[in-house]
């Protein structure tokens, strides 16, 4: 995500500069509250919000006489910490356990309501729940088309769609609940790409007739300030009850996100970081405020980690490595998880802030380049070679090389990494495999895509 990638770099860099300086002084802290302030601007975030920031943090630092504790930036950034968890907003848990559960999407035309609808559906059929999708965009025939095209590629998701009525389609929606004995009803709605030119009644009739537990207002961080007037806007016409903003893996500065809560009261639900139906998380303010902070984003990257991978899958390739047929289709198949889980850069960019992994993503130039590369290379060769990389002489090099439009170079590195990666699972024990893999991802990348 590189929503906050610009302000992470500049508060993790004032915290490091105020740990490596040991010894504090009240100017110390004062200097480093006035780089918050100005940061805090530059990502986009107002005025009043900044300043009110800035005060509280230096009215508890004052309070808890950071200068005379015992580790005084320790302290301070514990503060600064909480107080952007409070910025940020918690958000309360949602109650997908409660049976039939109903989500309605509203926003803007383009804002990603489409879209969103699919992730959340997938996000959903991930924790075992059987969806069901309808859209009430009946003015866009394109719009159905495209949700259901989402819709069938997520296990389990069942789309609806019924006549050029919107009391019909709600209800056949909810009739295929009951038949389908599913468990969350996701309605998309229709856009326009003014707030002014928005049927906020016909949302209203929606709304009446789903009765949705939660009303997900969807918000494009590219829009930037006026995100927040949109979201005024919904929100005097719709119980809104959290926000999804999307594009963040754009290069929108973090202000929408760092002032909805204060500016709106409006809860952030999930950021979407992407165009693919995994490109979806959950907000949590603890964890963003970790990552702005510098502290990495660890816990994130095991949960999605295991989300993609599940105990059988490392149990059934532990399996096949012991018998000694871990072939290049299972390294493919490792790839293309790895990749799911949002490909490398996001997975760097969850790992704590070092210039050793960046300069290892510039040196050794891992990319995600270099991973659709090497799936080309797999899937060059035949069966036979496949199971057995032995068979790979000079002539068939050549031809996979050719056949993948890659070098022989590029062929060769890639056997080398599996034969490392061959000894990197021969070294690992059984009970040890997923501990380690899921608590040491990063070493575990560069094994396989190196
Ligand atoms: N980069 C990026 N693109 C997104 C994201 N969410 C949606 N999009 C793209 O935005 C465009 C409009 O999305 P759509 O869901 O049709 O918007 P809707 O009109 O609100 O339903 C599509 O091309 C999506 O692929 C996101 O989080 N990141
Ligand atoms: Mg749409």
């Amino acid at each position: 995500m590189r929503l906050f990638d610009s302000f992470a770099g500049k508060i993790s860099g004032i915290f490091e500069k105020l740990r490596r300086s040991g010894i504090l002084r009240e100017s110390d802290v004062d200097e480093a509250l006035r780089e918050i302030r100005i940061a805090l601007l530059e990502a986009d975030v107002s005025l009043s919000v900044a300043k009110k920031f800035v005060e509280d943090v230096k009215e508890k630092a004052i309070g808890q006489n950071v200068v005379k504790s015992t580790s005084p930036s320790q302290t301070i950034t514990k503060i600064v910490h909480d107080h952007l968890v409070e910025l940020l907003g918690k958000s309360t848990p949602l109650e997908i356990n409660k049976k039939p559960y109903a989500v309605m999407v509203v926003g803007l035309q383009g804002a990603g309501k489409t879209t969103t609808v699919g992730k959340l559906a997938s996000f959903f059929s991930k924790k075992s729940k059987k969806v069901v999708t309808t859209s009430t965009d009946i003015y866009r025939p394109a719009a159905l088309d495209q949700l259901r095209v989402l819709s069938e590629k997520v296990e389990g998701t069942i789309f609806i769609s019924a006549e050029n009525n919107i009391s019909k389609i709600c209800e056949s929606a909810q009739e295929a609940m009951k038949n389908e004995n599913a468990d969350i009803l996701i309605v998309d709605t229709a856009g326009r790409l003014h707030i002014d030119e928005l049927k906020m009644n016909e949302l209203q009739e929606i709304h009446k007739i789903v009765n949705p537990d939660e009303i997900f207002l969807v918000l494009d961080v590219m829009t930037g300030q006026d995100a927040l007037h949109i979201a005024g806007k919904f929100m005097e016409a719709l119980p809104v009850s959290g926000v999804i903003l999307t594009r963040t893996d754009g290069d929108a500065r973090g202000g929408v996100a760092l002032s909805m809560r204060a500016l709106t009261g409006c809860e952030i639900k999930f950021l979407c970081t992407g165009e693919q139906l995994t490109d979806i998380e959950s907000f949590d303010a603890e964890k963003v405020a970790g990552r702005l902070l510098g502290m990495g984003d660890i816990v994130s990257l095991v949960k999605k980690a295991q989300e993609n991978f599940s105990q059988e899958d490392a149990e059934d390739i532990v399996k096949r490595m012991q018998e000694g047929i871990f072939t290049f289709d299972d390294l493919a198949e490792q790839i293309e998880k790895m990749s799911k889980l949002g490909g490398l850069k996001t997975i760097l960019q969850m790992l704590p802030k070092s210039s050793q992994l960046e300069n290892l993503m510039q040196t050794d130039g891992i990319s995600d380049k270099t991973v659709r590369r090497n799936l080309a290379i797999i899937r060059a060769m035949t069966k036979k070679e496949k199971q057995n990389y032995k068979l790979l002489n000079g002539s068939r090099k050549k031809r996979i090389a050719a056949g993948s439009g890659t070098t022989i170079q590029e062929v060769n590195r890639l056997i080398k990494q599996y034969e490392n990666s061959l000894d990197f699972f021969k070294k690992m024990k059984k009970s040890g495999f997923r501990k380690a893999m899921f608590s040491n991802i990063g070493q575990y990348e560069n094994k396989i895509f190196r």
